[in-house]
């Protein structure tokens, strides 16, 4: 229902085949090493889609120093150019990162997310200076440390010109086909530095005192004492940060005009720090602003360990505007992975099977390690297992992002490799390591597959040592198998390809699948086996992506999608849109218009049931213009429909 068949020599065939010769030849040639172009045009969408991205963290004063003029910064006692202090700046700056791009893109990463470029407090707070960016002077200037000696930092100024180092990190960028992700903080400035805290300034004009805080800018309520209690966990600070009284219009209007002029320098995405300290509906007013200046950024929060059986975390993924970094599948990861954990892949099962909490698991950014942890190899060094982990994130549901280095082995133990000792300098630029080209291999197939990108997932077998599951959206497949002990044997395992032969895009060994399973699978110790398998893709003047949430759908239930248009069958539920499955809170459909695009349309969801009448919305349907080319969104939440 979902698609006839095409004729074997269709032109929507040859694109198939192209796809699965493309995700073929990408296996050749990162086995042989080989250069290969990687058409990024062959994405199925545009815009502000993201899933198919795949992220990279860079903390910019530990990347790379493109610019030695620059690093003794406006004040000198902060650098350490020996890089031994690890409280102080070692000289890393946005020439750096221009410098290191072909780097980056030959690594297939498609947007990097880069540590704040504010401009920062220049003092030392216990010994440290803020070369993470999280301690904001001016919102409105950039980090001169970041730029080249002399250039003026202010946005405002170079509005017209945009001829900064930072204006030219964003064009190579966008040449490329890459995205920028600024890091933001919206809910505290900076801590008490030689007796002065919260000084801000609007463009270089001082607007806001902690100590002087006559228009109310800050809260001045101490530091979280329970961290058990909400109120105090929005309202009091941390770590002696200066934190923002968001009830002050004032504030809120000089955070977000700060924030929309870096959207008008080029910025694609934004990744905002400590969501759980403020309220939701300052999140919902912040993101709202945000996507009426720019609907197609991309927003996600950092929810300090948020969980699926968490229920505010789960609140704010849904009801704040903006996707979130997936902590629950990053401890489970980790543990399982890296610490070794006796449930194994079981810990990973136990996150994912509460995805249908979520509206938006698949828009989840997924990882194994951050600037606020210890890196995966200090916890466990073990190549083999760094490469399960790094299939995992790059074939499950959700953005993957990569932490810099990673892709060099880089890792510094001290002290268990905890803050500040998981940021260290990168060392090398290697692009032969094996998980260099695993990383490069991995983001190609999936751009390539958008089961991978935007499908359900289906577990197929699991113990604590090995997981397999299969993504599944339309026609496409990925099987992936996943072996974190010694080499084994599944008898029979179930796949969902077609019968026939498969190469393993990570081996090049062949697999042979019949009635869709795989009998006697091989797995090495620490292996992986990737099986992908792109199907037909919707193609049309307009593509509408619909994700509908908040229906939960039992088994013989499914969702269609109608309306007034032809494309929608016109109001004739037999000739409705059938939606995909993603999980019981999710369903989700690409929908070509052609004969509708730029037009008007009205629509709402249905609910089919077998032995039992269909199920409509219990609303007036919604009334939407369609783009006239394109690919959009849709982000709606199904009204339970009225029983006869
Ligand atoms: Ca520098
Ligand atoms: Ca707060």
């Amino acid at each position: 229902m979902v698609s006839t068949p095409p004729s074997q020599f269709s032109p929507e065939q040859s694109k198939i085949d192209n796809a699965n010769l493309e995700i073929e030849q990408l296996g050749e040639a990162v086995a042989e090493n080989v250069e290969v172009e990687i058409d990024l045009e062959f994405l199925f969408t545009r815009d502000i889609e993201f899933r198919q991205e795949t992220l990279y963290f860079i903390v910019v004063d530990r990347f790379q120093d493109g610019d030695p003029d620059n690093s003794e910064g406006p004040n000198p006692e902060l650098y350490d150019p020996t890089a031994q202090d690890w409280g102080k700046y070692w000289g890393g700056d946005l020439q750096g990162i221009i410098d290191k791009l072909d780097y980056l893109q030959g690594l297939g990463v498609t947007a990097l997310w880069l540590t704040p470029l504010f401009e920062q407090v220049e003092d030392l707070f216990v010994g440290n200076a803020a070369i993470h960016g999280y301690w904001t002077k001016d919102f409105k200037r950039i980090n001169p440390r970041f730029l080249a000696a002399g250039e003026n930092p202010s946005l405002n100024q170079t509005q017209e010109t945009r001829n900064t180092t930072f204006d030219r990190l964003v064009e190579e960028l966008h040449k490329r086909k890459m995205k920028l992700i600024l890091d933001i903080v919206c809910n505290h400035s900076n801590p008490d530095f030689s007796g002065r805290k919260g000084e801000l300034y609007d463009d270089g004009v001082k607007i806001a005192d902690f100590n002087n805080d006559e228009h109310n800018w800050y809260h001045h309520y101490g530091e979280v004492t329970n961290w058990e209690d909400e109120w105090q966990i929005q309202n009091c600070e941390l770590a002696g940060l200066a934190t923002f009284n968001e009830n002050n219009s004032e504030y809120r209007e000089y955070i977000k005009a700060a924030i929309k002029q870096w959207l008008d320098r080029g910025v694609d995405a934004l990744r905002v720090d400590t969501v759980k300290h403020m309220p939701i509906w300052f999140w919902q007013e912040f993101t709202g602003d945000m996507y009426k200046h720019r609907p197609d950024v991309f927003i996600f929060g950092e929810w300090i360990y948020s969980h699926p059986s968490d229920d505010l975390s789960v609140e704010f993924a849904n009801h704040s505007g903006m996707s979130m970094l997936d902590f629950g599948l990053c401890v489970a990861i980790r543990a399982a992975l890296a610490q070794g954990a006796e449930g194994g892949f079981h810990l990973i099962k136990d996150v994912l099977d509460l995805d249908h909490h979520y509206f938006g698991a698949t828009e989840l950014v997924t990882f194994i390690d951050n600037h606020d942890m210890p890196r995966f190899q200090s916890l466990n060094p073990d190549p083999d297992m760094l490469r399960v982990a790094l299939s995992l994130i790059m074939t499950t549901r959700g953005i993957p992002c990569i932490y810099y280095g990673t892709e060099q082995y880089l890792h510094n133990d001290t002290n268990g490799g905890d803050d500040p000792y998981n940021r260290p300098m990168m060392e090398s630029w290697d692009k032969e390591t094996e998980a260099y080209r695993y990383i490069r291999l991995l983001t190609g197939v999936r751009r390539l597959n958008p089961a991978i990108s935007m499908g359900s997932q289906w577990q197929k077998y699991i113990t604590a040592d090995v997981f397999c599951y299969v993504r599944r959206y339309r026609d496409s497949r990925c099987f992936v198998a996943l072996n974190r002990g010694e080499a084994t044997t599944l008898s029979e395992v179930e796949t969902e390809l077609p019968d026939g032969e498969h190469t393993c895009v990570v081996t090049r060994n062949k697999y042979e699948v019949k009635d869709g399973k795989i009998y006697n699978l091989e797995l090495e110790a620490r292996g992986t086996v990737i099986l992908s398998h792109v199907g037909e893709r919707v193609k049309a003047q307009t593509i509408v992506r619909a994700q509908l949430n908040g229906v939960q759908t039992q088994p013989g239930e499914s969702i269609v999608l109608m309306g007034d248009c032809p494309e929608l069958g016109n109001w004739d539920l037999a000739k409705a849109y059938p939606m995909e499955y993603i999980n019981s809170n999710t369903w989700f459909a690409e929908i070509p218009f052609d004969e509708s695009a730029g037009k008007l349309i009205t629509y709402r969801y249905a609910l089919l049931r077998e032995g039992s009448s269909p199920l409509r919305e219990n609303i007036v349907p919604r009334r939407w213009v369609i783009a006239p080319e394109g690919t959009v969104k849709w982000r709606d939440t199904w009204i339970p429909g009225r029983e006869a």
